[in-house]
């Protein structure tokens, strides 16, 4: 059992009770999923204490469906609503413009039970004869299916991350186990996986297959052999072991560390001076050059070690060559985050609850960025507020000694707007901009909004959520002249669904911007999401000079406002 596949439950539920217009409950079911999945020990180990109803977002009712899912493997809530509505409710709202109500609605009149149903059901036009959709709302759900589908497929490296270092961590104190490491898209720290790779040395490989197919949290064993078995989790993510011997440990890390485009870059490399590389080792003829670590095996080959984020084909090899590679961005280096919400709009922490948990975090500095008015879902604070935010700060300052800066995130309106006057953002120490919808040319909308307002921060740039929300498509080098005229900074955002700034643009365009990395937090437990963000910064090539907030506060805000 995991709490990520709890949180599975929960998610679901929430959807299922949309459908049939229940409120409030949604909202609180969703909530706690969030919790679960951000605590860091496994739910069983809190219900064992019997502090479940202490966590923040969880009542009495939704602590009571924990215990009855760890006990009994099932909620029956969700049994009830899953009998009444038999869909794959997740899969199909991550179709874009597909809600909990189309869902309910398409199986009503369709029989429509999963992603394979609703495009089998899209593509021969019955969609469009169901009163009230038509042409175009089926055209729509054709073009975002793959997207969905993709969605369905691929885990988000955040939450496939904590799960592998739980397996790791317990796998690791296993007398089995010598050495365990996650390999593959993980530890290239890529926005989605696809499967999760382990590659381990053992004494007894029998018993490692052992203790990796009899883990608690197996609900099934895909394979087994003497050297390699996979199995899937309670949660649906396929996981790999791979066991080599300890002279082939460091070739094997490289291997099924990838990319594949990587891995054939040296092993042309090895070829052109006759060699061959494979996951056994480096060799000249049956001689065995390198293998025992990954250093020696980038060495024989005159390369400097390529840190792994960096191992896909972006021009590593040339620059590991000449002595180039970057001094990548590190957690040791931030100093704050510059963007989080608090219960002022749509966060579930207090300013004092966020400034305590960025004082754990060692943050010198933190940004507070409540949505404006315009996002009346998150019911923002309004502009005479911002006063009464101000002194909270300053108490919050005061017990924690973590500077708090006042801002905001600013909606850019469909003309390319604030939600918010001039004024008033001169009166914030920094602004931070994003779009929130879709309408118009973004690049337009944005240009006007950072060229005619005090913007600091763009946030989030592309929208992109992902397996479920198409990026907009941005001309870049058009803004980055307009972020240059005006001293505006580009997000890359840590939340698991957005890393956006994608990491391949962020590269393309790393010397044309200023760049920030913020968790985006909604709750003091998100702020230690910053890893992600800086994970999609290293991939990108960042150091730590191209990165803001490594600096001071105020020299943050100078530069910015300066
Ligand atoms: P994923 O699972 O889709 O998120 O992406 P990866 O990169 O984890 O890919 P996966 O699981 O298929 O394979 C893990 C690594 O093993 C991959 O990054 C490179 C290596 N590998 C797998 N198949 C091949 C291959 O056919 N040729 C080469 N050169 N390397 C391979
Ligand atoms: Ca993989
Ligand atoms: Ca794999
Ligand atoms: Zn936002």
């Amino acid at each position: 059992m995991n709490n990520a596949e709890i949180a599975r439950v929960l998610d679901e539920i929430a959807v299922l009770l949309e459908m049939q217009d229940v409120e409030w409950k949604p909202r609180a079911y969703r909530q706690a999923a969030r919790r679960l999945e951000e605590l860091s020990e496994p739910v069983e180990d809190v219900r064992e204490r019997g502090e479940l109803e202490a966590i923040d977002g969880i009542g009495d009712t939704i602590a009571a469906d924990v215990r009855a899912y760890l006990d009994e493997g099932e909620i029956e809530r969700h049994r009830e609503l899953r009998d009444r509505y038999p869909v794959d409710a997740l899969a199909l709202t991550r179709v874009e413009g597909v809600g909990p109500k189309t869902v309910k609605r398409l199986y009503e009149a369709l029989g429509v039970q999963d992603l394979d149903q609703l495009e089998a059901a899209a593509v021969e036009g019955r969609v469009a004869r169901v009163e009230g959709f038509g042409e175009a709302t089926q055209q729509r759900i054709l073009d975002h299916i793959g997207l969905a589908r993709e969605g369905d497929e691929r885990e988000l490296l955040g939450k496939a991350l904590p799960l592998v270092t739980g397996l790791v961590d317990e796998l690791s104190q296993r007398d089995a186990f010598e050495a365990i490491e996650p390999v593959g898209s993980v530890r290239r720290r890529a926005p989605t996986v696809g499967d999760v790779d382990l590659l381990a040395r053992a004494g007894d490989p029998e018993a490692a297959m052992d203790a990796f197919t009899g883990l608690d949290d197996v609900d099934r064993v895909f394979s087994r052999g003497d050297t390699r078995s996979s199995i899937v989790l309670g949660a649906g993510l396929q996981v790999d072991l791979r066991v080599v011997d300890a002279d082939s440990w460091g070739s094997a890390l490289v291997y099924f560390t990838g990319s594949k485009s990587h891995n054939i870059r040296l092993r042309r490399r090895a070829q052109d001076r006759g060699w061959k590389l494979n996951e056994y080792g480096l060799f000249a003829d049956e001689e065995r050059l390198a293998g025992g670590t990954e250093a020696e095996v980038y060495e024989a080959l005159d390369l400097a070690e390529i840190p792994p984020e960096l191992r896909e084909d972006g021009g590593e090899v040339l620059a590991a060559e000449a002595s180039e590679l970057p001094d990548l961005v590190t957690e040791d280096d931030i100093t704050g985050d510059m963007q989080m919400h608090t219960e002022w709009s749509d966060g579930a922490g207090s300013i004092r609850e966020m400034a305590e948990a960025a004082a754990e975090l060692g943050h010198a500095f933190i940004l507070l960025t409540d949505h404006g008015p315009d996002l009346r879902v998150a019911g923002g604070p309004e502009e005479d507020d911002i006063t009464e935010i101000r002194a909270e700060a300053e108490r919050a300052e005061e017990a924690t000694g973590v500077r708090v800066l006042v801002g905001i995130e600013a909606n850019i309106t469909t003309k390319g707007g604030l939600d918010i006057s001039d004024q008033a953002c001169r009166e914030l120490d920094l602004v931070v901009a994003s779009l929130h919808t879709r309408a118009g040319d973004a690049t337009e909308r944005i240009a006007k909004a950072i060229g005619e307002h005090p913007v600091d921060v763009l946030a989030h740039p592309t929208n992109r959520r992902i397996g479920w929300r198409e990026p907009n498509e941005l001309d870049l080098d058009r803004l980055a002249e307009v972020c240059a005229e005006q001293g505006v900074a580009v997000e890359i955002n840590a939340q698991p669904d957005r890393l956006d700034l994608p990491w391949r643009q962020v590269h393309r365009h790393r010397e044309a911007f200023d760049w920030v990395v913020s968790t985006d937090a909604h709750s003091p437990g998100q702020l230690g999401r910053m890893h992600l963000g800086l994970a999609q910064a290293r991939k990108a090539w960042l150091e730590p000079e191209d990165v803001l907030n490594t600096r001071d506060p105020e020299e943050v805000v100078d530069h910015l406002r300066g």
